[in-house]
């Protein structure tokens, strides 16, 4: 049984030695399983072969015990006690070799004990429910779900942040992005799709919001009229799956880790890209047409939003075309903007979003016009040239959704395990 479930009778239960007192004639030993702690009491003169077994045991080994669970008004831990009548020690813990104050490089060699921790385990708890509600509203609206490979045979976004493997005499690449697959299940009239899948990043960054291999939550959907439509589906499936999280966790989020889970209405604040760079300018920022954001411009304009708008999340939309993917679709009365957006959440990018370019002549051009290869996408174009629905889709990081929601300091704590440049273990 759960230690949550222990109620006065016949107990038998496993868990954690979280404490041991171990006094001249009594034992008092605090066990703890995921659900709860309870005390076990020892009195050394009626079970002396259990108190050689606690005498000897460490903090943080576990045990499994048989005994009865005796109210007792005293006894501080939900006012019951067990009396042991069998007990097994089932494994034996070696010092700890990391503390609460230990820094998180060290706290990262050990992740499997620095996870040993309410709060800690709570992360998870949260994006537990909140990728499955993000996946339940998915397919409640339509979506099938995906599951695509991650090794592939050519860079799926352009760019030099590719991981290369060996794949047998030839070369095969890590997947940046689940792009092109989620795009030709638009081509096989799947119409609407979701995937979640990790994505590898081969860049050399080290802040809070990058790790080079992450979890990746991707929409795909056709017949799209523009890309408000998949702006639409994206801050309706945030507001639904925020507020699952908050139904069932928020009370527990304020208190262990003093975080207010706000559910954000719907629509999000929408500005243009040529909106954003006015908004910057105002701010005696430079910033010219034409360009993206840097980390400070976008900080900036992320305090500027949430400061005017009093909402968390906004979207900036069309983009210049030259700095997106080649997939993208250009504005038709105004081609050097395109039918891009991405999302920020706090001072955070979550999301890039956008309308592609289904048309397999232009598309090759768009390929063409950033000095790509067009040979190894010969397949990835050819998805194209058999019918293709006008669609688009969004590629959100769940890892950083989570960071933040939770008011994390960086992903390294909100990544079960983290990978980044200088990490590959445990
Ligand atoms: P993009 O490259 O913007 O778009 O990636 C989508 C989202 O993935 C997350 N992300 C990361 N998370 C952690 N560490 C990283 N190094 C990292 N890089 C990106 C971010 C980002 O918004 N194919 C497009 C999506 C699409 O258009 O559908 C793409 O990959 O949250």
């Amino acid at each position: 049984m759960k230690i949550s479930e222990i109620k006065p009778g016949k107990v038998e239960f496993q868990g954690w030695i979280e404490n041991l007192r171990d006094k001249k004639n009594m034992q008092f030993i605090v066990i703890r399983d995921l659900s709860g702690k309870v005390q076990v009491t020892v009195i050394k003169a009626e079970k002396p072969e259990i108190a050689e077994i606690f005498s000897k045991a460490t903090l943080e080994s576990t045990v499994k015990i048989k005994g009865e669970a005796v109210a007792n008004e005293f006894v501080k831990l939900g006012g019951i006690e067990i009396i042991p009548e069998e007990v097994e020690l089932t494994s034996h813990a070696e010092a700890l070799p990391i503390a609460e104050d230990s820094s998180i490089d060290q706290r990262l060699d050990y992740r499997w004990v620095d996870l040993r921790s309410p709060s800690k385990t709570l992360i998870f708890q949260v994006e537990t429910t909140l990728n499955q509600a993000m996946r339940q509203y998915a397919i409640d609206h339509g979506c099938i779900e995906i599951h695509t490979p991650t090794l592939i045979g050519t860079s799926s976004e352009g760019g030099a942040d590719v991981f290369e493997v060996k794949y047998f005499d030839k070369k095969a690449y890590l997947i940046q992005s689940p792009q092109f697959y989620k795009q030709m299940a638009m081509c096989a009239g799947f119409e609407k799709v979701l995937i979640n899948t990790p994505i590898f990043r081969a860049e050399k960054s080290h802040t809070k919001q990058h790790a080079t291999e992450f979890s990746g939550f991707d929409i795909e959907m056709s017949y799209v009229n523009g890309v408000e439509d998949v702006m639409q589906f994206e801050e309706n499936l945030l507001a639904y799956a925020i507020n699952e999280v908050a139904k069932k966790h928020g009370e527990k989020v304020k208190e262990l880790l003093n975080v207010d889970i706000v559910v954000p209405t719907v629509p999000f604040p929408r500005i243009t890209m040529k909106e954003a760079y006015q908004i910057l300018r105002s701010l005696n920022i430079d910033i010219k047409d034409g360009d993206d954001f840097s980390k400070e411009q976008e900080v900036a304009l992320c305090d500027y939003m949430e400061k005017k708008n009093g909402h968390q999340f906004f979207f900036v939309k069309e983009y210049p075309t030259k700095v997106r993917a080649f997939y993208t679709m250009a504005k038709e009365d105004e081609p050097e903007y395109s039918k891009s957006y991405d999302l920020y959440f706090k001072d955070v990018e979550i999301t890039s979003g956008a309308q592609r370019e289904h048309r397999p002549d232009v598309l090759k051009k768009q390929i063409e016009e950033r000095g790509i290869d067009t040979t190894p996408m010969t397949d990835y174009i050819n998805f194209f040239k058999n019918g293709c629905p006008p669609h688009g889709g969004f590629g959100l990081g769940l890892d950083r959704l989570l960071m933040l929601l939770l008011d994390l300091p960086s992903l390294k704590e909100a990544m079960y395990i983290f990978r980044g440049p200088d990490r590959l273990n445990p």
